[in-house]
């Protein structure tokens, strides 16, 4: 596939070996796509990503954190515009200006989903591993899972409701990277609040999040080696 500039360069994506992380939002979106992409964290090791991001290494568009992506000479970071734009290169963003907005307006909601839901278990030290910190962390997993958790999967399940085009998506009649991205919060949401997410009665965005997991590139794809397992420190 042409990329940005006519080149034939390989997509490659930056991001933390050995967990799923804000990677996973990205691979899911070249796995639906059947665009092969190069994980260089995976690959390479993590130094290959911290030189890459942080070190020098890379000589386009600065990267503030991964995930990124890069493809000849163009970088990009930014998990939602990240899947915004790999959406628009791959078919998996709607044609409608307003239909697009609202796929936006679903990649921002589940950025603040997953924030929130991670900052939860890092009360003490945000940038400290969940272990130092698991007393602490104990009310606001439970404020998380108790009053904010609901709220997200409330917005999902009402988004869906609205959908009159039938598919069981949640915005048009085709799989877009809201989709894929609101699996995933749910997914974490499962394995990171697992009670709280049994708690709630969603059945719209429960039955979303098994559709997706069964399309055919994406069930391909969770029973590969490509795929990354949980992080066990905390929500991502
Ligand atoms: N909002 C950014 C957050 C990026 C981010 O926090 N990345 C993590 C890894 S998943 C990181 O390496 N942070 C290091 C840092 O911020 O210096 C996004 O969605 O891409």
């Amino acid at each position: 596939m042409a990329g940005p500039g006519g080149s034939e360069a390989p997509w490659e994506l930056f991001t933390w070996p050995g967990v799923k992380g804000r990677g996973e939002y990205l691979r899911l979106v070249f796995e639906e796509a059947g665009v092969a992409y190069s994980d260089v964290g995976k690959q390479e090791g993590f130094a290959a990503v911290a030189d890459f991001c942080w070190k020098g290494k890379n000589t386009g568009f600065p990267v503030r954190a991964p995930p990124a992506i890069r493809k000849g000479d163009f970088v990009l970071s930014y998990t939602p515009v990240l899947m915004a734009y790999l959406g628009r290169k791959f078919g998996l963003m709607p044609q409608g200006e307003e239909e697009a907005a609202h796929v936006e307006q679903i990649l921002g909601v589940v950025t603040d989903a997953v924030a929130e839901g991670r900052l939860a278990f890092h009360p003490k030290d945000f940038y400290a591993s969940h272990k130092i910190q698991v007393d602490e962390s104990k009310p606001y997993v439970k404020q998380y899972g108790e009053q904010r958790l609901p709220k997200y999967m409330a917005f999902f399940e009402a988004v869906l409701q609205q959908n009159t085009h039938k598919g069981g998506f949640l915005v048009g009649a085709s799989v877009t990277v809201a989709d894929l991205a609101v699996y995933q919060c749910m997914a974490a949401a499962e394995q990171h609040y697992g009670p709280y997410y049994a708690a709630q009665e969603t059945p719209l965005a429960k039955a979303h999040q098994a559709a997706i997991a069964a399309r055919p590139r994406i069930a391909a794809y969770l029973h590969s080696e490509r795929c990354q397992p949980w992080d066990s420190d905390s929500m991502m």
